[in-house]
């Protein structure tokens, strides 16, 4: 407990948007249900354990909630009107770091007004975090939205051990360098002390941002930050590719009524001999409009028939206030609509499109149903419909068709892996894992298997926090014990009156 009485925890995790939903119920009373996303799965033990807290955004505007308690997770809400709504989240969160980070598929925008709202909202989280985390705690920021956060808590904490992950790839210099606030955010970020990504080559570009951009100097994973009055302290840059729980996909995949609704699936699709799969937030990023290109041509050229093949997509609603995507939902619908239209009979349609969120029990039976997933992503950072797929094959069947552009795919070695703009050789790929004997089918998804259930993500997060809490006793032994400023607690309850 503080001087002020605010409750503090020595775990403290920080990210845009809150692990809880809130729910109305018809009679207006309020209730709060925990998303079940795979990071609440893998924090959730290490919360327990360290009796930690959530810092994070309810995912409406002005609610100014106090902090509450959701399923045993403490809760600390930061509040967001809809200005910063439109301008830090839609605007430059996802309107120009989003797509800068995924190789400028869609065009940045850069707007001076998003930038100021990036930075006074990045400034209150750091503020929520700093004022209730205890003294020499631990808080982990998680994602794009908050690169921020490092620093400025660090400048308010200098006690605390921080990291950072980020769930998005971090781009080549020749595009990030785009970004007309490239020094700012690599210095935000410079606040951690362990700074985690999916891929080494995500790593590795921002090791080369930081030697263009500071005077700091980088030894793979370690960079040396200098700054004015302060020793040099040390931070490590490197790859904790994320994952998923993946034996609660399996126990889901294996309950009888799971497999009941699969068959039921397949059924309802008029028992083709195929079913192909796509999962996505309908994003950019995503390349379903390439993944119906293949398909669309496939059928055309009679090399897939309609009577045989269905493909199911789910494209999940996303981010459906910013423009692109506004867009990019009417150029796919567009694109189903005509193949549906060209080629559909009174008894089968080629495409099964569900723009809609389903329960996690649907996603598994679907995932069962499915003869081939295609992951066809431009670029993504990890991609865990990949893992999810091959997780909830027990039967050790199935064939995963993954983009080489996907974090995943690092991992992921014995999937088909395809450059999906390479059309032809897209569809070559979708016929081959139509065609591919069971064996091969089932060699391919033991290997896949023994890799994901292996590596899950409670591995991801332990080896993270083993990271960060190794880099605080290498601090701790590198310079003299910290002390706290005498009027921290005066700063942060000021910055709180604020
Ligand atoms: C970002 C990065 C990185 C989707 N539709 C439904 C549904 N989902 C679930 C999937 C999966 C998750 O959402 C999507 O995760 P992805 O990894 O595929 O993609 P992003 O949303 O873009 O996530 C990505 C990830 O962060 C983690 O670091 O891998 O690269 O872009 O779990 O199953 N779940 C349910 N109904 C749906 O309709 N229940």
């Amino acid at each position: 407990m503080s001087n002020n009485g605010t409750r503090e925890y020595d775990f403290v995790v920080v990210s845009n948007r809150l692990p809880v939903d809130r729910v109305v119920s018809a009679d207006g009373t309020e209730s709060w249900s925990t998303s079940p996303g795979g990071l609440v799965t893998a924090l959730e033990p290490v919360m327990r354990a360290a009796d930690g807290a959530w810092v994070g955004w309810a995912g409406q505007p002005d609610l100014r909630l106090s902090p509450f308690e959701s399923d045993g997770i403490h809760i600390v809400p930061v509040d967001l009107s809809a200005d910063d709504i439109e301008n830090y989240y839609e605007g430059f969160s996802n309107d120009t770091l989003w797509p800068l980070y995924h190789d400028v598929i869609a065009p940045p925008s850069y707007h001076r007004i998003w930038w100021d709202s990036y930075v006074d909202v990045n400034r209150r989280f750091a503020e929520a975090a700093a004022a209730v985390t205890s003294r020499g705690g631990i808080v982990w920021v998680q994602d794009y939205q908050l690169q921020l956060v490092p620093r400025m808590l660090r400048e308010i904490r200098p006690d605390l051990t921080i990291g950072f992950f980020n769930h998005i790839p971090f781009p080549p210099y020749g595009i990030f360098s785009q970004l007309p606030w490239r020094a700012q955010v690599v210095e935000g970020l410079l606040g951690a002390d362990v700074i985690g990504f999916q891929r080494q080559a995500d790593a590795s570009n921002f090791s080369r941002a930081v030697r263009r951009l500071t005077p700091h100097t980088t030894r793979n994973p370690i960079i040396e930050v200098n700054a004015e009055r302060s020793p040099a302290r040390r931070v490590v840059a490197k790859a904790f590719p994320i994952s998923i729980d993946a034996a609660s996909f399996e126990s889901l995949a294996r309950e009888p009524r799971i497999q009941e609704r699969a068959r039921e699936i397949r059924a309802g699709l008029g028992n083709p001999k195929t079913v192909m799969l796509g999962v996505d937030r309908l994003d950019y990023t995503k390349g379903i409009g390439h993944r119906l290109k293949a398909f669309g041509e496939l059928l055309a050229d009679g090399e897939l028939s309609v009577e045989d093949v269905t493909l199911v997509q789910v494209a999940s609603p996303s981010r459906e206030r910013v423009e692109a995507y506004i867009n990019l939902r009417d150029e796919i619908e567009l694109t189903v609509g005509r193949i549906n239209g060209d080629f559909a009979t009174m008894s089968h349609q080629p495409i099964s499109y569900h723009h809609q969120g389903y329960p996690r029990d649907e996603m598994a039976a679907l995932y069962l149903a499915a003869d081939v997933l295609l992951v066809t992503a431009l670029r993504d950072g990890m991609n865990l419909v990949a893992k999810e797929y091959v997780a909830s094959r027990f039967d050790e069947d199935g064939v995963l068709v993954l983009s080489e552009f996907t974090g995943a795919s690092d991992e992921l070695k014995r999937a088909l892996l395809v450059n999906p703009h390479d059309i032809d050789g897209l569809k070559a790929t979708i016929l081959r894992a139509i065609a591919m004997p069971r064996e091969e089918r089932r060699s391919r998804m033991r290997a896949l298997r023994k890799r994901v259930i292996e590596h899950d993500v409670a591995r991801w997060s332990r080896a993270f926090i083993d990271t960060l809490r190794q880099a605080a006793d290498d601090r701790f032994q590198r310079t003299a014990p910290m002390e706290l400023p005498e009027d921290l607690e005066w700063t942060i309850d000021r910055r709180k009156a604020d």
